[in-house]
């Protein structure tokens, strides 16, 4: 019998792009899509897992004798996660079963792995009454992310999962994990936030993410400083000049100015001006793709057809090297721009882009 059913949501992410592990700011907010859990407890120290989207049937493990790196990497290595890491912080759930279904596209840069922790993490902390915060939650599953399924991700994509609000972008500061939701109705506004799925796969425990990582990690060692964060704007220019390499100046570039653009995006937010997003949502594309160089050909033209057809803002959004871009737009352009983006792709012999339009939805709950 099931005792319940949660639901975990993807996310996109508005502004703050490999910030997070750089100690930084990041705003992103919850989408509609989630994936949801029914789950049950067991006595027999067994985790069950199944999932309407993927194929295998059911797979088992014993709780006790979970450990990372064992096999090739797999979708129940995220849940399988998750219950080591409650483990390992001195939890102890005895079974459970879940059976998942999601309405998440995976390898669209939505994070549907951050969903599917998350959504074990808060079925598994209710049924067993472990009383652990969202906060505390999020950091077991960017634990179980890193540790378990091997992929050296920072903290938003959990966070946002776990702590978004309905109708709210959620400002993170990632250093101390104080968090601020700020209203945003983009339908009130007569404005649209288009969703464009590339099509590109990407996956983070691949190569290019982790390298990023450590590059801005051996930056922040050159510069004697604990993370980038701790390099003031104003003084910019003085730390790059001070960086023997010049492969990692524009990586430091990036990091910076992009915590400049989270702060500017989240004071217009505030100030309920949220047009003015447009640019600097551009100016972090363009950072990305110059700078940090994790864009791609196709994140490119939906940025740039966008743009063209009258949007006020676009840029990639997650990680990159494929997944997915956001595009800000009023809502009276949007299908103009939807069709635009579709022909250039068509044009480009591109496979079909995926467009939705999303609103900023509530984090994850119990829904049953
Ligand atoms: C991925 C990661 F999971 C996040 O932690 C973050 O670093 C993002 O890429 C880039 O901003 O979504």
């Amino acid at each position: 019998m099931s005792d319940g059913v949660w639901a975990a949501p993807g996310r996109v992410n508005l502004i703050g792009e490999h910030t997070d592990y750089n100690d930084g700011l990041v705003m992103p907010f919850a989408l509609p899509q989630t994936i949801e859990a029914t789950a049950s407890r067991r006595g027999d120290g067994l985790l069950r897992l199944s999932s309407a989207n993927a194929c295998g049937g059911t797979v088992e493990f014993t709780v006790d004798a979970l450990a990372p790196g064992r096999g090739p990497h797999r979708w129940t290595d995220y849940p399988a996660g998750v219950l080591w890491a409650l483990r390992e912080a001195g939890h102890r759930p005895r079974g459970v079963e879940l059976r998942f279904e999601s309405t998440l596209p995976t390898g669209a840069g939505l994070s549907s792995s951050a969903a599917l922790e998350v959504v074990t993490a808060l079925a598994v902390n209710d049924l067993y009454e472990l009383g652990l915060s969202r906060t505390e939650l999020a950091l077991l599953c960017r634990r179980a992310e890193n540790a378990y399924a091997g992929a050296p991700t920072g903290i938003m994509d959990q966070m946002a999962s776990a702590c978004s609000l309905d109708g709210h972008a959620l400002l993170l500061d990632t250093r101390d994990l104080a968090l601020r939701h700020i209203p945003l109705d983009l339908p009130a506004e007569g404005l649209a936030l288009l969703v464009v799925d590339t099509r590109v796969q990407h996956a983070h425990s691949e190569g290019a993410y982790g390298q990023r990582r450590s590059a801005c990690e051996s930056a922040a060692r050159l510069l004697g400083i604990g993370a980038l964060r701790d390099i003031p704007p104003e003084r910019l220019t003085t730390a790059l000049a001070r960086l023997p390499d010049a492969e990692l100046r524009p990586l430091v570039r990036h990091v910076v100015t992009e915590n400049v653009r989270v702060e500017r995006a989240a004071a217009h937010l505030t100030a309920g001006r949220p047009r003015a997003l447009g640019p600097i949502l551009t100016e972090g594309h363009a950072s990305l793709r110059d700078d940090f160089r994790v864009s791609c050909p196709e994140l490119d033209l939906v940025v740039e057809t966008s743009l063209g057809a009258g949007a006020l803002g676009a840029r990639m959004t997650g990680g990159g090297f494929g997944g997915s871009a956001i595009v800000l737009t009023e809502e009276r352009l949007a299908s103009a721009v939807k069709a635009a983006v579709e022909s250039a792709f068509a044009r480009a012999s591109y496979d079909p882009p995926g467009v939705v339009s999303a609103v900023p939805s509530s984090g994850a709950r119990r829904v049953v």
